[in-house]
């Protein structure tokens, strides 16, 4: 019950669309530095300017830093951002700040902006100065609504006197325009299609925009690597400020092992902010997913024929299956056994789970699809060994894949060993992580 609420929790933070679009989004992360677009002045005249460090990251591994000058020099270090359009309404600049010492002399930053170039001398207005003695990140929110529709560069300038080491990360500048809709991401299909299974290409399409929208296009376009094009489809939609919906487009097969290029777009009339409108992916149509590439096999995981009666499960990752659809086959690879007869009493199962491994103690059938019931295949002494599946099962592409082997039967000589890997720590007998698999 408690795992219930959890997902509906975080299902309703994924799905809140607040109504602004992000103009400038930088975390440091990236190895070059300053990063594209941004520019750094040292103009103090010494040794030390704005760089990329990984000291003191207030997210993820790095962010900007600038030191003090090895003289009593007062610093005079810029850091300024690319251009960015202000929108209609609601501009707003983010950023999170801190010092390495909160002792004297104290750090000093100032924020300047400019409406015309981004040489130093363009920034005739002063957004803020104050002084900087946090030792842990805080956040400063400065409005720009001043400057809506207007191209501007901010810049943070170390001006301490001497004083210490300041940090700047997660620098955001957000703001609303009135009309303005556009593609979040691309739901189906995932990375890996399936030859000759029926896909629904998906989208889900947002609104920041201030202005409710109606009847507007999505397309969605798939091309192969020689710019063939494969399918094309276009939805008509509505959409209110802040909403969000997911876009199905008309069901299309893929007939060739390719990789594909797959292209979704709102198509606007008006839409003043198109760096959202288009997501597009590289996507591999193959026969089969394999997941696992183990060489030696065991009687006892996967599905156990030296015993009476016997269950295993398994998990498989999304990040191992980047598939969004549906799963009609499933196949273990037999790596040895001399009994070719099939194998009477076998039930699989599957369910979506968040778990990345199984867990000790008993087994249930809860939230599990049977998927198939009857003799799982067994006719050669080595090979895939595949069932096509009674009940197919849809898979999302977000949680993982979790699959229960349940056979009630008495056991057999010449019995299968199945390729496996174990995933260490997590070595137990009777449930397992076990490799390889292969659906289609
Ligand atoms: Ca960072
Ligand atoms: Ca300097
Ligand atoms: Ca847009």
């Amino acid at each position: 019950m408690r795992k219930n609420i959890l997902i509906v929790m975080l299902v309703s933070l994924v799905f809140t669309i607040p109504a602004f679009a992000q103009l400038l989004s930088e975390g440091f992360e990236g190895a070059t530095f300053p990063p594209d677009g941004w520019v750094v002045y040292n103009n103090d005249g010494g040794t030390q300017q704005w760089q990329r460090s990984t000291t003191a990251p207030r997210t993820g591994l790095a962010h900007a830093s600038c030191r003090w000058e090895t003289s009593t020099l007062q610093n005079n270090d810029w850091l300024i951002t690319p251009q960015i359009g202000i929108p209609t309404t609601g501009g707003v600049l983010k950023f999170w700040y801190r010092t390495s010492s909160s002792s004297t002399p104290i750090d000093q930053l100032v924020i300047r902006l400019s409406n015309s170039g981004n040489a130093p001398a363009n920034f005739t207005v002063v957004l803020d100065s104050f002084e900087v003695n946090n030792t842990t990140y805080q956040e400063k929110v400065i409005s720009l609504n001043t400057y809506n529709n207007q191209n501007i560069y901010l810049a943070f300038i170390n001006r301490g006197l001497y004083a210490w080491i300041l940090y700047i990360d997660d620098v955001l500048v957000e703001g609303s325009f009135l009309n303005d809709v556009g593609v979040h991401s691309i739901l189906s299909p995932g990375l890996t299609a399936l030859v000759n299974v029926p896909i629904t290409p998906s989208a889900r399409v947002i609104n920041p925009g201030s202005n409710n929208q109606t009847s507007f296009a999505v397309i969605c376009s798939i091309t192969n690597s020689a710019k063939a094009l494969l399918y094309t489809n276009t939805q008509t939609i509505s959409l209110a400020s802040g909403g969000d919906t997911t876009v199905n487009f008309g069901s299309w097969t893929p007939t060739t092992s390719e990789a594909i290029t797959v292209m979704m777009k709102t198509a606007l009339a008006g839409d003043e902010n198109t760096a959202n409108d288009r997501k597009e992916q590289t996507t591999n149509v193959e026969p089969y997913i394999y997941i696992g590439n183990a060489t030696t096999g065991s009687y006892l995981y996967t599905m156990n024929c030296n015993a009476n009666n016997s269950v295993s499960e398994a998990i498989y990752l999304q990040s191992e299956i980047g598939y969004y659809g549906s799963i009609t086959n499933f196949a273990l690879y037999k790596n040895s056994g001399t009994n070719v007869d099939p194998i009477d009493g076998v039930s699989i199962y599957m369910r979506h789970i968040a778990d990345t491994a199984t867990v000790t103690g008993g087994w249930d059938y809860s939230d599990y699809t049977l998927v198939y019931s009857g003799q799982f295949t067994n006719n050669a002494t080595d090979g895939w060994m595949n069932v096509t599946l009674s009940t197919s099962f849809v898979y999302n592409n977000v949680d993982n894949l979790q699959v229960m082997i349940v056979r009630e039967a008495t056991s057999f000589s010449g019995y299968p060993y199945y390729r496996y890997t174990t995933t260490s720590p997590v070595y137990r007998t009777d449930m397992d992580m076990v490799r390889p698999c292969r659906l289609h």
